[in-house]
């Protein structure tokens, strides 16, 4: 209202009560444009830079009602006014004293409008919190409901475990699951759609799919206590081009900032066998180091990575790729990563952390787990000294490859 004042209530012959002089009224957030009452209006009020809220009128209205109450004290000084000694300053009349009265009424009838006035705010702003405490709490219910799905549950655990390992420094590394069609149904309900952004790059053989993904600048460290906040789940367009957040992410923000490479992996995986689904980017402390160190080709890496745990080869039989230092989160590096992964379950991004792709959480962490593990072993082997003494040889992975039943490429399986 910004004016809030005895004369702007008034009274008609039935006693019905009306606020009028909506002249200086603003919407909340508005600035202002007026000084409202001097004696009613707050100091603020005179300030042109400040914007109108409710509190504005709160002071008015206690200025207001200050004045009524000192208005029902006329009631004594007509009293007193009656028993003054000194005639001349007595009233002079009976009409004088029932103006004064008829004043007092106006003043408590306006008195009882006000507190028709001040019942209204309080119902106003109880039933602001009421209906705040029941959107809070559908949206918590919501949020329970869509965090007890089991792909959700394994998501969290997976972005947790790699933040134990200490693959997720600060806002460090992205994780996106593409989530199956039943799983969609299952948590649906609690969708709430926001509005349709471009990727940066199109993936039209994703198009209308949903994913669960890491949010830009969210900290892995922080998703499994506050995963409505770090995560959400994104619904593609028809062409493949934009996405919108349906779930998560409740106190804005946007998908991972590296949303291109993650939908371009998880395109060209998809393409390839329709059971991958997760793709996941960690900055894995010692194949960075390695970076710096070993020449950047799938052939020296995959080899080296191989040698250092048995288990490799099996694990990724078909090698890793290497992207050359590139900057992250656009296109480029997205299609530099994509191409590898036609090849590959795992790329590395020089001097910056590694891709992997899998089926699920368990192969796709494993994956990333197996290689760095393999790095954290070359590492230390080269700090004890700069050559090996002994390793696995070709033929022995030869040998290991028959009785695995893994095809080992032959162009990793060169003589040094
Ligand atoms: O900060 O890891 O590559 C997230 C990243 C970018
Ligand atoms: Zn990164």
């Amino acid at each position: 209202h910004m004016d809030l004042k005895p004369e702007n209530i008034m009274l008609d012959r039935s006693g019905n009560i009306y606020l009028i002089d909506f002249g200086a009224a603003l919407f909340a957030g508005e600035k202002l444009s007026g000084y409202g009452t001097k004696n009613y209006a707050s100091k603020k009020q005179a300030k042109t830079e400040e914007r109108a809220d409710i509190y504005f009128d709160i002071y008015s209205l206690g200025k207001t009602m200050e004045s009524l109450l000192k208005a029902t004290d006329a009631v004594q000084k007509i009293i007193e006014k009656c028993l003054i000694d000194d005639d001349a300053k007595r009233y002079h009349n009976i009409r004088q004293i029932q103006a004064d009265f008829e004043r007092i009424l106006r003043i408590c009838r306006m008195k009882k409008g006000f507190m028709v006035v001040i019942a209204v705010f309080c119902i106003q702003n109880l039933w602001n919190q009421i209906q705040r405490e029941e959107k809070r709490e559908k949206e918590e219910e919501n949020n329970m409901k869509f965090l007890d799905a089991e792909f959700v549950k394994g998501f969290i655990r997976m972005a947790n475990d790699g933040w134990e390992q200490g693959w997720h420094e600060r806002n460090g590394g992205n994780l996106s699951y593409r989530v199956k069609p039943e799983e969609v149904e299952e948590v649906k309900e609690n969708f709430e759609a926001r509005e349709w952004n471009p990727i940066g790059t199109a993936v039209p053989n994703l198009a209308g799919e949903y994913f669960l993904v890491t949010g830009s600048g969210k900290y892995f460290r922080n998703v499994t206590i506050k995963p409505e906040d770090s995560i959400c789940m994104i619904e593609l367009d028809e062409k493949g081009e934009n996405y919108r957040i349906v779930w998560g992410l409740v106190n804005g923000g946007r998908p991972t900032s590296e949303l291109p490479s993650h939908l371009m992996n998880l395109e060209v995986k998809k393409l390839q066998d329709e059971r991958y689904r997760v793709v996941y980017h960690a900055h894995t402390t010692n194949v960075i180091a390695l970076t710096f160190v070993l020449p950047l080709e799938d052939k020296v890496f995959t080899r080296e990575l191989w040698e250092m745990a048995t288990e490799c080869p099996v694990v990724f039989p078909s090698g890793i790729g290497v992207v050359p230092w590139m900057v992250p989160g656009g296109r480029e590096i997205a299609v530099a990563t994509s191409e590898l992964m036609k090849k590959y379950d795992l790329a590395i991004w020089a001097h910056h952390g590694m891709f992997a792709a899998g089926f699920d959480f368990d192969l796709t962490f494993g994956l990333m787990h197996t290689a760095e593990k393999s790095a954290e072993i070359l590492v230390k082997t080269l700090s004890m000294q700069p050559t090996k003494r002994q390793t696995i040889t070709p033929d022995e992975f030869r040998h290991l490859a028959k009785d695995f039943g893994v095809t080992l490429p032959e162009e990793f399986l060169y003589e040094k």
